[in-house]
């Protein structure tokens, strides 16, 4: 081994609160072994070279602090091609290690390089979204500023009693967030995308679902989530948009859920009943860039010695939990769209949370 190690990090797709805490704790514990560089705006920084050491001032700036400002992140695949350019990097800054800090694509790009390099790649999992089979960082935050915003608007609703607010939630495919959220912040009505697909509802059953609930609710105001996951669930409700170039449709960009209370009003029309006005908004953004709560700083924390210690026992193509550093291997599936990739984790609609949600959503549904 060289006398000192010599580590990249990087930040890889949307922000999530704790990333600046993983790269601080790398920073520590390397302090007097090794030294830790970043990489600027993820594999785009990779493949470019755009590298420096970081100091330590710039990390006690950013340590407690939201957002992926360090380093900046975008989405960007590693392609067959951009895998020169990326051994050139490696080799040019005398890299040891690479630390992948990202969702379910990063962790992809990080066990399709580690099959290309001796240098080790280890990934650290983050995502608001919480789809992956380890436990990632962020989503704690994130639902607790989205649970406040909810709890807040219910409460506006209250005030005021002209309002149904509809709010499309982050999360992609799964409805993680939404069923957090709704365990949190009791709103008067949550769909979940994944209980949508396997009851194999049609748009049809859903616009009734919403009109039963706000007859039987018969007030004028009140709170409904709803995931943006739902456009992959109900097709009409989906719009064309471009792929980012891991192949991600760009559901935070469709307007869904107000497509599908276009649809609930159409029906209530037709009937002669008269809904109460709609207000939209839609949360993440705000939310994915919160400072972090005490327990994703903690968590942070433990995922980044976790990171170090893999780096120590020269490990590579692993992604690390509390626990331990788990092959990326294990996690791969091939996806009909997307090919060989990290499998995303949805919502167990046998579980305890969901079956807690489906246990209190009566009393939510009617009560203030
Ligand atoms: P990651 O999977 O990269 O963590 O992304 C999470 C997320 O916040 C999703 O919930 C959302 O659909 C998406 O990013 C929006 O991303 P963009 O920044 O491309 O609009």
């Amino acid at each position: 081994m060289k006398e000192k190690l010599r580590v990249g990090v990087l930040l890889s797709g949307g922000p999530a609160p704790g990333g600046h805490h993983v790269i601080a704790t790398l920073f520590d514990l390397l302090d007097g072994v090794g030294e830790l560089w970043g990489i600027e705006r993820g594999a785009e920084g990779l493949i470019e070279g755009a590298c420096r050491q970081l100091k330590k001032s710039e990390v006690d700036h950013y340590r407690h602090l939201g957002g992926f400002d360090l380093l900046k992140t975008r989405r960007k695949k590693i392609l067959p091609e951009d895998i020169p350019a990326i051994k050139k990097t490696i080799e040019k800054f005398h890299f040891d290690a690479l630390v992948f800090i990202g969702g379910d694509d990063t962790a992809t790009n990080a066990y399709k390089l580690s099959k290309e390099t001796s240098c080790q790649i280890i990934h650290v999992p983050k995502t608001i979204d919480y789809d992956l089979a380890v436990p990632s960082f962020g989503f704690d935050t994130a639902c607790s500023l989205m649970s406040q915003i909810i709890k807040n608007l219910k409460v506006d609703a209250l005030s005021t009693g002209k309002y149904v607010h509809v709010i499309k939630m982050m999360g992609r495919d799964t409805s993680h967030i939404t069923l957090e959220c709704a365990l949190r912040a009791e709103p008067n009505l949550a769909l979940i995308s994944e209980e949508i697909i396997a009851d194999r509802q049609t748009l049809d059953q859903v616009v009734d679902q919403i009109l039963s609930f706000l007859k039987k609710r018969d007030k004028k105001y009140g709170v409904i989530l709803i995931p943006e996951g739902i456009s992959l669930a109900i097709p009409e409700l989906a719009e064309d948009t471009e792929l980012d170039s891991h192949g991600n449709v760009d559901l935070s960009g469709m307007e869904s859920h107000v497509r599908l209370f276009q649809f609930v009003q159409k029906r209530a029309q037709k009937e002669g009943y008269k809904v109460p006005p709609f207000r939209f908004s839609s949360l993440g953004y705000e939310s994915r860039c919160q400072d972090p709560t005490p327990f994703d700083l903690a968590y942070t924390k433990k995922l980044g010695i976790r990171a170090f210690q893999a780096i120590l026992t020269k490990k590579s193509g692993v992604m690390v939990s509390e626990e331990k550093a788990h092959s990326i291997e294990e996690f791969m599936v091939q996806d009909p769209k997307r090919g060989h990739v990290v499998a995303k984790v949805a919502v167990d609609l046998n579980g305890q949370k969901f079956l807690t949600f489906k246990k209190g959503q009566t009393a939510c549904a009617y009560q203030d």
